[in-house]
């Protein structure tokens, strides 16, 4: 296996919206970030994701990018992001924005001319298509609900958007498009920048024949028809070639579709396309049948499973995994695979021990480190994710009551993992002065940076220890990895091993006090979550043990 500083980082994902407001008008912003680098080195964290800064009209909060090349005004100038990226390279850490390249903003330039005209030079940057029988060319649904296709009335064609309309999927197909985009990575890493997120890159290669949905399933169509289209390596290949490999930098592909079967595709170590993917295996098990909106219990033992057979997968190929448990698209991670009642601490530093032990690059998400919670905001107006108000819409169109359904939203809704950085117990958490833009989770007196500094026990100190922990001991990042006791629906229990050292993790997964026995001698202590842990493996309730194994 390849060293890489890549596969040693930790990287802290930002949403710069609600992260520090620092010209006080509600919204995070760059300056904010710059004055809290000191806090995110005083973490250990060696990568900054920064979600998307570009300006963009925000129907999707800066998923729909209008000019790649310049800042959002609300978060500042391209003077401020310069600062941002020196603050952040004095401090020896790196930057890796967002890339979201499988469709623009319907304001950018180039779809203003494609809608023109058929003849326009700008035409064939967009996926434009002839109606059908009146309706649409197929009954494809977007991710966010409705048609994935919009008519346009100047030319009477519809234009396929897999996200809402506002977000106009482009034409891979035409190589000036592809031109653009190595071009935009190029400015980007002539800049500085360390690397790039990658948008739903699994998308963006469509298949050439647009037929009707193959399966009522969305999870399948998607998988099946939507993603890993036929050009879809042939794609990253060229990118690559022509501009990744050209830079030290890191690259992490997200994507639906991306399966135990693709994995390999993208990041084994002689395809020469991206470093590592982002798979949503184990963020999709508690969606039921009717998707997101439908949520369903989790069972440990899939969860565990799913984190094998990667981990199996992707050794095999010397391919490299991303290890994350939330993000700004999921419910927050500790409410959803732990506990956030009156475990959450505890539960918060099990997901830390696990996050920080595990082989392949851990993402931290803002907020987790403090192990911020879930939100339950009482109205639908509320919320503001694009996903979730069109959630309301579609309930409102098939006549219930969305005040009905919030339940689904308090679990799955986006806007669980966006309300603002809880920095402080003042007035918004020390956020900002002015009203933010979304309401604040109102358990920010109880859950916030300045408090967790003053405690050496706090979620914030264990993340500390825990990322240093993994810095001392590469063991952690490139042994070998095996999972014990895999029927265990309690128990996540796992060794890491080299030629220098073995490490015991044991995390109990659940409320109750599990006897657990890994027939394995000569067990030390090094980290655990309950002050008065002792050798002992009667674990508590969200108890966690880290041992080193002495033989
Ligand atoms: O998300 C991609 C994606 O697949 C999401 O639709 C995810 O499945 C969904 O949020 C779960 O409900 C990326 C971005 O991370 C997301 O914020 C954007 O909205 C989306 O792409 C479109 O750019
Ligand atoms: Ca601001």
């Amino acid at each position: 296996m390849k060293k890489t500083w890549w596969k040693e980082s930790v990287v802290y994902q930002i949403y710069p919206r609600s992260y520090n407001d620092s010209n006080n008008d509600g919204i995070g912003d760059i300056p904010g970030i710059i004055e809290k680098l000191d806090y995110i080195q005083s973490l250990g964290i060696d990568v900054i994701w920064l979600c998307p800064v570009y300006e963009s009209p925000n129907d999707d909060n800066g998923y729909d990018i209008s000019d790649y090349r310049n800042i959002m005004n609300e978060f500042g100038s391209m003077a401020d992001f310069d600062a941002l990226l020196k603050g952040i390279h004095d401090r020896g850490m790196k930057l890796v924005m967002d890339l979201v390249v499988n469709h623009s903003s319907d304001e950018h330039d180039w779809f203003e001319e494609s809608k023109k005209s058929k003849d326009n030079p700008y035409r064939d940057y967009y996926i434009w298509k002839p109606g059908k029988n009146g309706g649409p060319p197929t009954d494809w649904e977007a991710f966010f609900g409705g048609s994935a296709w919009a008519y346009d009335e100047t030319t009477e064609e519809y234009y396929l958007h897999l996200f809402t309309k506002k977000q106009p999927d482009l034409n891979w197909e035409n190589p000036k498009v592809r031109e653009e985009v190595n071009s935009i990575i190029r400015y980007w890493f002539d800049k500085g920048v360390d690397g790039f997120r990658m948008d739903v890159i699994s998308l963006i290669s469509k298949r050439p024949i647009y037929t009707d949905m193959i399966s009522p399933v969305f999870e399948e169509t998607i998988a099946k028809q939507y993603a890993n289209g036929p050009r879809i390596h042939e794609f990253l290949k060229s990118m690559n070639q022509e501009v990744l490999s050209k830079y030290d930098i890191m690259t992490v592909g997200e994507g639906p579709g991306i399966t135990l079967v693709h994995g390999l595709d993208y990041v084994g170590e002689d395809r020469n396309e991206l470093d590592m993917v982002f798979h949503f295996d184990h963020m999709f098990l508690d969606m039921g049948a009717g998707g997101k909106f439908d949520p369903i219990p989790y069972s440990l033992v899939e969860f565990k499973d799913i984190f094998n057979r990667w981990d199996a997968k992707l050794s095999q190929g010397n391919g490299w995994g991303s290890i994350f448990l939330g993000n700004h698209d999921f419910p927050r991670m500790v409410s959803r695979f732990a506990s956030d009642g009156s475990y959450r601490e505890k539960a918060a530093k099990l997901l830390a021990s696990m996050l920080l032990s595990m082989r392949g690059t851990p993402y931290v998400y803002q907020g987790d480190e403090l192990g911020m919670s879930n939100v339950a905001f009482a109205n639908p107006e509320d919320y503001k994710d694009i996903e979730t108000l069109n959630y309301f819409k579609s309930l409102e169109a098939e006549g219930k009551d969305p005040m009905d359904h919030m339940h689904n939203v308090h679990k799955m809704g986006r806007d669980n993992a966006r309300t603002p950085m809880h920095w402080s117990g003042d007035k918004n958490a020390g956020f900002s002065e002015a009203e933010p833009w979304i309401k604040m989770n109102p358990n920010y007196p109880d859950i916030n940076v300045e408090d967790q500094e003053r405690s050496t026990s706090s979620i914030l100190n264990f993340y500390r220890k825990m990322i240093q922990f993994r810095k001392d001991n590469p063991t952690l990042v490139y042994g070998d990895y095996e999972s014990l006791q895999n029927d265990h629906d309690k128990i996540y229990a796992y060794r890491r091993w080299d030629d220098v050292n073995e490490f015991l993790v044991v995390l109990n997964f659940s409320d109750h006090e599990v006897d657990f026995d890994p027939i394995i001698t000569g067990l030390e202590l090094l980290i655990y979550n309950y002050t008065d842990a002792t050798e002992d493996l009667l674990m508590r309730p969200w108890e966690a043990k880290i041992f080193r194994i002495n033989d």
